[in-house]
């Protein structure tokens, strides 16, 4: 099974990841296309609570439950986003810079992460609900979350501001300028770059998850031809002693004709 997933898998993995309510199914749902957001629930309260995969053309988007809405959901994302490729990190602009929260993910991804800068090269911060948010204001608040990020990190990163909103009236009512004010064209453009300059290192990291694959099913066929000789060694030993009880008892009847044999 986990052979057959890592070699199913062999598009981009784009993980959408960010505290809950901030925006990350519709704008899952916007970048496949879907303006009846159906591919990807969305809601005003927890919606996503599992880790879901939907694959178009060669991507395969990832939407994930909101960081530590529930106990369990901040290790789904982790795993999610170990095996991601490409991460979103969607962030509600209107809500202004990074919560605890999210420092707090930030910082676990930094001290648990082999190598922290592949995080942050393989991430683009995607400030969600811009409608909603006065352009300085979106500025304001991506230049403190900017300084937050180097703070943890030590190294600059990439922002776009978008509405997941304006794009979906502007393209099902053929508004141009909604479309382009939503940035989510720049955002596309963004990760079409991003999968180009990350093509070998991504080809590289799919190979080393594959060979991950391969050794640990290769130990435990090991692990269960160990268990199955042990259990032969076990098995012979009690048909040993079977064999050796069957011969002691058929000597003891042999003897006892013998006996009574003579006897008459
Ligand atoms: N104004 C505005 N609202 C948005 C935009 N994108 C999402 N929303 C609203 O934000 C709310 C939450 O959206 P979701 O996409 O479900 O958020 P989520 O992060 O997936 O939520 P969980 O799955 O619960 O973690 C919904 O009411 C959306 O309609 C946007 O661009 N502009
Ligand atoms: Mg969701």
């Amino acid at each position: 099974m986990a052979l057959q997933n890592a070699i199913h898998e062999s598009g981009v993995l784009i993980t959408c990841m960010g505290l809950y309510n901030h925006g990350k199914s519709s704008l899952l749902n916007v970048l496949l296309e879907d303006f009846d957001h159906k591919t990807f629930k969305i809601a005003d309260v927890r919606e996503t609570a599992k880790n879901k995969k939907v694959k178009h053309n060669d991507i395969i988007f990832v939407d994930t439950p909101g960081l530590n809405a529930k106990d369990n959901d901040n290790k789904r994302v982790m795993d999610a986003v170990q095996e991601s490729d490409i991460n979103l990190f969607v962030h509600n602009v209107t809500t202004g810079e990074f919560a605890k929260k999210e420092i707090e993910f930030l910082q676990t991804v930094k001290k648990h992460w082999k190598n922290p800068q592949e995080f942050i090269d393989r991430t683009i911060f995607v400030l969600s609900r811009c409608d909603g948010a006065d352009e300085n204001d979106i500025q304001a608040t991506q230049r403190k979350m900017k300084q937050q990020i180097k703070e943890i990190f030590s190294s600059n990163s990439s922002f776009v501001d978008v509405s997941a909103k304006s794009y979906t009236k502007g393209m099902l009512e053929d508004k141009k300028l909604l479309v382009k004010k939503s940035n989510i064209n720049t955002l596309v453009q963004k990760l079409d770059e991003l999968k180009n300059t990350l093509q070998d290192s991504i080809v590289k990291t799919k190979k080393e998850r594959l060979v991950k694959v391969y050794s640990n099913l290769i130990d435990k066929l090991n692990n269960k031809i160990q268990q199955n000789m042990l259990n032969m060694t076990e098995l012979n030993r009690e048909l040993k002693r079977v064999d050796d009880n069957f011969n002691e008892d058929i000597r003891k009847i042999e003897n006892t004709l013998f006996t009574k044999c003579r006897a008459l």
